[in-house]
Order: structure tokens, then sequence, then C-alpha cells
């Protein structure tokens, strides 16, 4: 892997944001951050897609796997999720590109109890490159407040996200309010996030899984192909 790349990962992991952090053991004040490496990798042409894929999702697995295994905290993977919270700003710009005429509504969440936003946000922001209106209604969301934007936005699409086993469950009940107002056959839904599969997708009602935000790319011109749409 290009060098620039890893050492994004490698920093992603050990919770540097920038040159003015020390890293774990101390010595690492001055040497470039994630801000200051992603910037580099820019500057070089490096595409911010792959910035997103190869540097900080597998960062954030790995962070995770150190979660999973008791070496690190809680706040070992907020410290990581600053790092990306600090760098998908200096990203967006090329993420999202210019795009000419909207392809629809796009209503996205984490649901009720959860507040792990990260993936949510890189969807959110691929699917905004993609050419949609991405309506963003943050976490910890509630069946009764997605009903309520659906009806007032109009929305074609919705997109849910959970990273919990503990708050997947709410997809289910999000989709079971939507049913009983009417408005099932007026939404695509998509769900995603790491306990969430094609067989939890299939059992809910949900339209699709989606694994990454590529997929939700892939599957949202499907949709449209469907319809007889060009997407
Ligand atoms: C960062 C992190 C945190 C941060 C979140 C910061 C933030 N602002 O988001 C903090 C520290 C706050 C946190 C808290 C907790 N966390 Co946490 N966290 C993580 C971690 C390490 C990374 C998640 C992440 O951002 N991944 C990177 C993004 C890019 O990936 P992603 O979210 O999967 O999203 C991609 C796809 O899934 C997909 N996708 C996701 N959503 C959607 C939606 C749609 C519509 C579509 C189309 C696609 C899609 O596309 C995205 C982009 O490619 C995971 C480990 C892991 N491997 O997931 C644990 C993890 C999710 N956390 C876990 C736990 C237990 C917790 C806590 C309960 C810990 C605690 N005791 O306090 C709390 C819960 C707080 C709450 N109520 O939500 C467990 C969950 C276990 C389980 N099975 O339920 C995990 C799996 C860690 C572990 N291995 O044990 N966490």
């Amino acid at each position: 892997m290009n060098d620039l790349l890893e050492q994004i990962k490698h920093n992603l992991i050990a919770g540097r944001i920038d040159k003015e952090d020390e890293g774990f053991d101390g010595t690492m004040a001055g040497l470039p951050g994630v801000v200051e490496l992603v910037e580099l990798a820019l500057n070089k042409n490096i595409p911010a897609v792959d910035i997103v894929t190869k540097s900080l999702n597998p960062g954030m697995q790995e962070v995770g796997r150190l979660y999973e295994e008791g070496e690190y905290l809680t706040p070992d993977m907020l410290a990581a999720s600053e790092c990306i919270k600090q760098a998908m700003p200096i990203l967006k710009p090329q993420l999202i590109g210019e795009q000419a005429r909207s392809k629809g509504k796009f209503l996205i969440c984490t649901v009720q109890g959860d507040l792990h936003d990260i993936g949510k946000d890189i969807v959110a922001t691929m699917l905004m490159g993609a050419g949609y209106d991405i309506i963003d209604m943050g976490t910890d969301v509630s069946a009764g407040t997605v009903v309520e934007t659906l009806i007032k936005t109009k929305a074609s699409y919705l997109g849910l996200s959970a990273l919990l086993t503990s708050t997947m469950f709410r997809m289910e009940e999000i989709i079971a309010e939507i049913s009983k107002e009417g408005l099932r056959n007026n939404v695509k839904i998509l769900i995603g996030g790491a306990p969430v599969t094609n067989a939890f997708a299939e059992k809910i009602g949900a339209d699709h899984y989606c694994q990454d935000a590529f997929d939700a790319v892939n599957k949202l011109k499907s949709f449209k192909k469907e319809d007889g749409l060009n997407a």
C-alpha cells in the first residue's frame, strides 16, 4: 500500500489527530498526524475515496478489533473517531464534486439508542457526491421522528444505520411504523452498520442491506433501473 495511506491508518489507530498529539509513548509530538497526512495525501493527488477506503475504514476496523480484545478502551475508540471527524471536512469537497441535478431526497439517521455516526456520515457524504439531496436526522432517532420527517420531506429514500446489536431491532420498529402510516410503498429503505446482514434486511422488510457507501450507490442505481429512470 502507498506509504502515506499506511501512515494515515497508523496514526488513526494511535488516535493522533494532528502534529500536537504526543502518541502513546509520548514521543510523536511534531510529527504529522491524521489531519496533516490527509492534506499531504490530497496534495499528492491521492484520491479522497482511496483515503476513506484504504486508510480510514480499515483503521477503524482495527480499532474495533483492539477494543474487542480488551487492548483498547472507550477513550481510544473516541480518539480514533475524532481523527475521522477532523479528516472528513478536508475530504468532503473532493468526495462531493459538482452535481448538476438532484436524484432525489435521501433521509438518513442512526437509530434510537445508538450514537455511532461515522459510517452514517460517510454514506451521507458519498451519496451527496452521487447527486442525492441528503437530509441528515442525526443519531439516536426514534421511529416517530423518522415517520414525521418522511411525511414532511416526502423523501423517496431512507437510510438507517445501527452499530449495536442492542439497537438494530429499532430498524424493524421504524419500518413497522412506516407501514402502519401507509407510507411503505412511497419509500425505498436501505440499512447498514456492522451487525446488520442481508438476512436481517429481508426479515425486517427493508429493501436492501448495504455493506458500505459504494454498495449504497449501486443499490440506488438498481432502483432507478427498476423504475426505468437514469441513475
Ligand atoms: C468508533 C466507535 C465508537 C465511538 C463512536 C463515535 C462516533 N461518533 O461514531 C464511541 C467511542 C462513542 C463508541 C461508543 C460505544 N461503542 Co462503539 N465502536 C466504534 C468502532 C470502533 C468503530 C465504528 C466506526 O465508526 N466504524 C467505521 C465506519 C466507517 O464503519 P461503519 O460504521 O461500519 O459504517 C460503514 C458500513 O457499515 C456502512 N453503513 C453503516 N451505516 C449505514 C447506513 C446505511 C443507510 C448504509 C447504506 C450503509 C451503512 O457504510 C459505512 C461506510 O462504509 C466499532 C467497531 C467496529 N468494528 O465497527 C465499535 C463498536 C460498534 N462499539 C461497540 C460498543 C459496545 C460501544 C459502547 C456500548 C461502548 C461503551 N461501553 O460505552 C458505546 C455505545 C454508545 C452508543 N449508545 O451508541 C461494539 C458493539 C458491539 C455490539 N455487538 O453491539 C463495537 C462493535 C466494538 C466491539 N468490537 O465490541 N463506539
